[in-house]
């Protein structure tokens, strides 16, 4: 089982600002993190950051074919792009959206996801712990999928 784990933009900044919402720990610790539980569970990830959007559609639809399927975290393109849902409808692999903080009780403006209705599940407000419940999720999708 191969997953792509997306994060869209300015979350390469990570543990150097914001540490109120969005925590101490690097981008490089979370990849570690994820990496780690996803050995443990016999799943391979591979990780992509990008701060543009048509890079991120570019990721999706390369992912088709090679990839189980996507734990993506499209950080601010998920109140604004249509282009990433439309990408990871068009390539037809299960993904699940995850967001560091709880989107719901932030400004009003972050509680719309363009992005959720592609997915087969969203995971917000776990903090770094919510991307392994993404790809626990996603395994046991792919699992009873077959
Ligand atoms: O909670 C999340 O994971 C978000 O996807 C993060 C996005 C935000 O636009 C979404 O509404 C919710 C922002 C990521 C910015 O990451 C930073 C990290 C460190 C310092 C500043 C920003």
């Amino acid at each position: 089982m191969k997953i792509l784990v997306i994060n869209g933009p300015n979350l390469n900044m990570l543990g150097i600002r914001e540490p109120e919402i969005y925590g101490r720990r690097t981008l490089k610790d979370l990849e570690k993190m994820i990496a780690g539980h996803c050995a443990g569970l016999g799943v391979e990830a591979v990780f992509f950051q990008s701060n543009h959007e048509g890079a991120i559609v570019d990721a999706i639809q390369e992912a088709y074919e090679k990839y189980d399927g996507i734990v993506i975290n499209p950080a601010a393109y998920t109140h604004t792009s249509i282009a990433i849902p439309d990408a990871i409808k068009a390539v037809g692999l299960p993904a699940v959206e995850v967001h560091i903080s709880d989107i719901s009780k932030r400004e009003p403006y972050r509680r719309l996801s363009y992005v959720s209705e592609a997915c087969i599940g969203t995971v917000a407000g776990l903090h770094f712990e919510g991307y392994l419940k993404a790809v626990d999720m996603l395994r046991e999708r792919l699992l009873r999928s077959g």
